[in-house]
């Protein structure tokens, strides 16, 4: 790098600067930064990156610019950004940056039409083009394809992926045919049941999502089908400060005709426990920080109970609940069957416990005050009271002897076991619930006979968060595989490109994630294993758990104890209450406490008993078929379910041809047009961006077609060379420049760069006009 160069450093928060290199040292560079004039920064040679000559173009793909590196990607998607145009390419993978504010002539029918049989390249980069080229190789080479949407919480996944199947289902579909109906329908009524605010995402999606559009062999929609990944749980019974609980439960609430409010004893929302505690806490804490009207307006909200969330119209939204319902075929009666489960798990979280002194056993008894609570729970999950009460306070237990089964005892249980047992109860029926309404959206959709799908995955990006615990650690591994598929996928395509553009390239290497993935699925010493093995031993103890992890993967790469974390909040952690893990990502330290709960699913066979005998025929099905596991610890394991469905995620993934969207939050104030740069790098290290661009680095990066690079620089020749045809007039050129062969390669319609090369060839060409003199007398003594 010579000195007076344009170059980007590293910065906390805008990601990287621009700034001229000033002086040189051994081993770090002292840069001037152009918007701090006389200040100086000192960077590291390994971060920092030259820039491109012009500092407001942009690039359509990131592949044609002239230096390839994180920081101009970073910026070329900034530049884009504040024009309004959220996407980008890189080759063949889109980024997509979320807009927060609606841009409706960007997903327009007009817009769909445009994009329509389009090679992606030829339109300025968007989803639709993506969507386009799925349907078109599918149809072409006659393989399923997916496509999957990736990011962040808040990144726009979902809503992509609803605008993937609206191109799909307009542009394929029978018109209005009942299929893509119920497909685009199915979303508002998931949502209701599957999604709830949270911090990050007012709409934020608590499950993940595999939805097949099936294709006949016209190419014409025929079918969906709709998978759905671990639905979050502990939101159920718990949410964090300003956090809300499932839609659903604000909307019943809100939303519900008042005969239907009477007969599930729906009273003011914020009467419930289960869904008050982020909310209440919502308004006390924006009151106090905001001013006297937003004050007032926010006493009124709690004075009548209704939690009601400025950004959320619960009652507008449970209309449109109600009506995907109507669309998706399910009746009044069962309607009414739905609205009664979500009510019943309203009133158990209201049911509340203490110790009952006058018994010797130490058991506990319900509160006078829940009595009611108790009866209307009984009631609408169609159980009676009394054995509801005993399931509660206590669990039967059956004694053995020698193998033998003996007599089954009762338990009584204290009461922090009761509220657990009840939570359990809870969302038990409510997962189980969300299980029967996406199973009644697939049996609404019509199936015709199939060829072949579009398979679009919805499913949180890599997490890490003060503290990670088990669904982190099921996620990121999820992102593990993911990740490694990323990798072959995009280095096959890679090396299809250089094959089809007759160039001959050795093999790329790539550094694999192998290693990760086996730390956690190994048979024998895999983590999910020893979580299951430590969940079936009598009395189960994290610390245990843990220390099994590190010792059974002692010395593994990816593997270390929390302590020689540098992360300041996992300081405080033992040895023996977590381990960290080096992702692909970055390290994440998991705390280990409520692994081992967190990972079961069974409820007490007392609980199960009394269910499958509900006289309500809704919750009787919900539980039809759950075991009843013997033994003292009836055991069903949430990391081996979640593994499984992951493997067959996987061989679906691989028998379909791919598609990468790469959703970028850019704000975490949820606006439009504020970029914020080193979030926005971190997120693009997270989805495998930059590991790609590495990649990359080995092959050959920069690519132009032979038309562009005509354009560019037929300016600076006479008008008798700028004639050629573009091929001849590029090979021309390069012969005259005597550019060295290992540099670049002529494909069929591009010619491809080594890194950096395009750039070095930019600056020749734009040399002194004595040195361009020479070369076109050397060109034209070429083509001679
Ligand atoms: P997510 O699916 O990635 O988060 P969403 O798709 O729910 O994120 O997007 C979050 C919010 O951003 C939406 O509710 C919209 O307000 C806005 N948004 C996203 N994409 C667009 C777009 N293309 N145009 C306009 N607004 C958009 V999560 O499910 O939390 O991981 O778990
Ligand atoms: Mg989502």
């Amino acid at each position: 790098m010579d000195g007076g160069r344009k170059v980007w450093v590293p910065h906390q928060t805008d990601g990287f600067k621009l700034g001229r290199i000033v002086d040189i040292g051994t081993d770090s560079i002292a840069i001037e930064p152009f918007d701090a004039p006389g200040t100086t920064i000192n960077a590291i040679y390994d971060r920092t990156f030259p820039a491109e000559e012009y500092d407001n173009k942009d690039c359509e793909d990131n592949c044609a610019l002239m230096y390839l590196n994180e920081a101009t990607l970073l910026n070329n998607v900034r530049i884009r950004y504040m024009k309004n145009q959220i996407y980008t390419y890189t080759a063949n993978i889109l980024i997509a940056v979320n807009p927060y504010y609606e841009m409706p002539d960007l997903y327009s029918s007009n817009t769909i039409k445009k994009y329509q049989g389009k090679s992606l390249g030829t339109l300025p980069p968007h989803v639709f083009a993506i969507a386009d080229k799925a349907h078109r190789d599918m149809k072409v080479n006659k393989v399923s394809q997916s496509i999957i949407v990736s990011g962040e919480s808040g990144a726009g996944k979902t809503e992509s992926t609803k605008y993937i199947l609206k191109y799909l289902a307009e542009s394929w579909g029978t018109h209005a045919g009942p299929v893509e109906q119920r497909i685009l329908e199915s979303n508002p009524l998931l949502e209701a049941f599957g999604n709830a605010k949270t911090v990050r995402n007012n709409n934020s999606s608590r499950f993940g999502k595999f939805v097949e559009i099936h294709f006949d062999n016209k190419s014409s929609v025929c079918g969906g089908f709709i998978s759905h990944y671990l639905l979050e749980k502990s939101r159920i019974c718990t949410q964090s400060k300003e956090e809300r609980n499932y839609h659903i439960f604000y909307r019943l609430c809100a939303g519900a005709p008042e005969d239907l409010k009477t007969k599930l004893k729906l009273g003011a929302p914020d009467t419930f426990q289960y869904i008050r505690q982020g909310c209440t806490q919502y308004f006390i804490s924006r009151a106090s920080e905001k001013n006297l009207n937003a004050d007032r307006k926010s006493q009124e909200y709690l004075k009548k109970g209704s939690l009601k969330d400025p950004v959320l119209d619960d009652v507008r939204d449970f209309n449109v609940c109600n009506e995907a319902m109507t669309k998706m075929g399910i009746n009044n009666e069962d309607r009414l069957g739905i609205f009664t489960i979500v009510a019943s798990v309203l009133h158990l979280g209201n049911i509340s416990f203490e110790e009952n002194h006058e018994d010797t056993k130490g058991g506990c008894m319900i509160t006078k005050a829940a009595e009611d609570s108790l009866v209307t729970a009984a009631g609408l999950i169609g159980v009676n009271k009394e054995e509801l009460r005993e399931s509660l306070t206590s669990r039967v237990m059956q004694t053995s002897r020698g193998g033998v089964k003996g007599t089954a005892i009762k338990v009584p249980l204290k009461a922090g076991e009761a509220q657990s047992g009840r939570d359990a109860l809870a969302k038990a029926i409510y997962s189980k619930l969300f299980d029967y309404i996406v199973r009644r959206v697939n049996e609404a959709i019509p199936f015709g006979s199939s060829m072949n799908y579009i398979g679009v995955l919805d499913i949180a990006g890599f997490e890490y968060f003060q503290v990670n615990s088990f669904e982190q650690f099921c996620i990121n591994y999820c992102n593990e595989k993911l990740q490694q598929f990323f990798n072959e996928r995009i280095l096959n395509e890679e090396q299809i490109l250089y094959e089809k553009e007759g160039l001959n390239v050795r093999k790329i290497q790539w550094t694999d994630n192998q290693d990760c993935i086996e730390l956690v699925e190994t048979k024998g010493s895999g983590i999910f294993e020893l979580l299951d093995e430590e969940s079936k031993l009598p009395t189960p103890k994290p610390e245990h758990f843990t220390a099994e992890v590190h010792n059974r993967n002692k010395n593994h790469f990816r593997l270390s104890h929390p302590r020689k974390s540098k992360l300041k909040s996992h300081r405080g952690l033992r040895d023996d209450e977590g381990f960290l893990i080096r992702h692909f990502a970055g390290a994440v330290c998991y705390h280990t406490t409520q692994f081992i709960e967190k990972n079961n699913d069974a409820l007490h066979a007392s609980l199960v008993f009394l269910v499958q005998d509900s006289k309500n025929k809704l919750v009787q099905k919900l539980f039809e078929g759950t075991k009843v596991q013997a033994g003292k610890l009836q055991f069903s394991s949430v990391g081996t379910k979640f593994r499984q469905q992951l493997t067959v995620l996987m061989q679906k993934l691989s028998s379909t041809g791919t598609n990468f969207i790469r959703c970028i939050k850019p704000n975490s104030k949820m606006v439009d047009h504020l970029y914020e740069g080193a979030q926005i790098l971190s997120q693009l290290q997270c989805a495998g961006m930059i590991s790609v661009l590495d990649l990359m680095q080995q092959g050959f990066p920069s690519r132009t077609q032979f038309s562009d690079l005509y354009n560019m620089y037929k300016s600076y020749l006479p008008p008798e060379l700028s004639r050629l045809d573009p091929r001849l007039f590029c090979k021309a050129l390069f012969k005259a420049l005597g550019l060295d062969d290992k540099d670049f390669k002529f494909g069929l319609t591009k010619v491809f760069f080594r890194p950096g090369k395009f750039a070095e060839f930019d600056q020749i060409m734009k040399s002194d006009p004595e040195n361009l003199a020479a070369l076109v007398k050397k060109v034209k003594k070429w083509l001679i």
